[in-house]
Order: structure tokens, then C-alpha cells, then sequence
């Protein structure tokens, strides 16, 4: 891998390192792509001006799409993306007494203007960003675009794979 191969195209960002646990699905997601990435834990609230920095740093640093998870009045996704014309990708993270339900409406509802493509609670919802910047990613890089439609291949095999399990047990 050259240099240029290893430079990260996805940013995925998080609210605190107690968000890891949750947002290591997104970066699993991306491995199996083999798409670079960094990580970096940065607040809205906590440190708003880190969070305003690498919002404004992402797109001429080279970076194509933003996973951002945040838990509780999850702002950090709404607030990133205000700041960047690069697509934003929330994760909310159940990660309060309310479950994510919070982070998921606040995420979800943002005001026409600034949009953030809002994955589902969790670690399904990471693993998804995850997938999503991929298919972002697909419609200019083709080698992901092939990893992409061999994953699809494989969930269907594996569908399949179930199907004849199950007709063996009913035998
Ligand atoms: C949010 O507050 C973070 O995204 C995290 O989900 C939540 C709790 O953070 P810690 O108190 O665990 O650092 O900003």
C-alpha cells in the first residue's frame, strides 16, 4: 500500500472514548473495505472549538465522509455537519438513562438546512455507517464498489446457508 493509499477517507468521530465500544463497529465495517480511516474523540460541548477545528480541516485534509456517534443530546453529528459540506453520517449511541432514544431524535431531527444520514441505535447503526461510507465512497473509488457487491454476495450466501440448516433440522 502507497502512502496515498493509506491516508484516511473517513473521518469517525465521537462524543468520549465511552463511545468506543459502540463505534469500533463503524471502523470494522470500514476494515472489511479496506478503507482508511482515523478516529479522534472530540465534543460539542466539552470542546466545541476541537470539534469546529476538525469539522473545518476535514475536507482539505482529504477526507471524503464523516461518522460521527454521540450519545445523550447528541449534537456533535448536527454540528460537525454545519460546519463541512462533506457528507455526515450520525450514530446515535444508547448511551444514557433514555436508551439512545434521545440521541436518535436529536440526530434524526435536524432542521432543514443540514442534513446528517442517521444509522439506526448502536452497534447495528455503526456497523452501518460504516457500510454507508462505503456505498458514498463506491461512487468514485471502483475497488470499493466490487468489495461492496461481494458483500452483498456473501449475506446472501449466508442466507441461504441458514435455509438449509433449518431444513436439516426438520428432517
Ligand atoms: C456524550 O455523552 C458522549 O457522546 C457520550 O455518549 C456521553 C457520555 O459521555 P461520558 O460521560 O461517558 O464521557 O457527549
Amino acid at each position: 500500500m502507497d502512502e496515498d493509499e493509506k491516508r484516511p477517507l473517513v473521518g469517525i468521530v465521537m462524543g468520549s472514548d465511552s463511545d468506543l465500544d459502540v463505534m469500533a463497529e463503524a471502523a470494522s465495517s470500514l476494515d472489511a473495505f479496506g478503507i482508511p480511516y482515523e478516529m479522534v474523540v472530540t465534543s460539542a460541548h466539552r470542546s466545541p472549538e476541537k470539534t469546529s477545528r476538525y469539522a473545518k480541516s476535514a475536507a482539505g485534509r482529504g477526507i471524503e465522509v464523516i461518522i460521527a456517534g454521540a450519545g445523550g443530546a447528541a449534537h456533535l453529528a448536527g454540528v460537525i455537519a454545519s460546519q463541512t459540506v462533506l457528507p455526515v453520517i450520525g450514530v446515535p449511541i444508547p448511551s444514557s438513562p433514555l436508551g439512545g432514544m434521545d440521541s436518535l431524535l436529536s440526530i434524526v431531527q435536524m432542521p432543514g438546512g443540514i442534513p446528517v444520514a442517521t444509522m439506526s441505535i448502536g452497534k447495528g447503526g455503526a456497523q452501518n455507517a460504516g457500510i454507508m461510507a462505503a456505498q458514498m465512497l463506491a461512487l468514485k473509488h471502483s475497488k470499493i464498489r466490487d468489495l461492496l457487491e461481494r458483500h452483498r454476495d456473501q449475506l446472501e450466501r449466508e442466507t441461504e446457508k441458514k435455509n438449509r440448516a433449518i431444513a436439516k433440522m426438520r428432517k
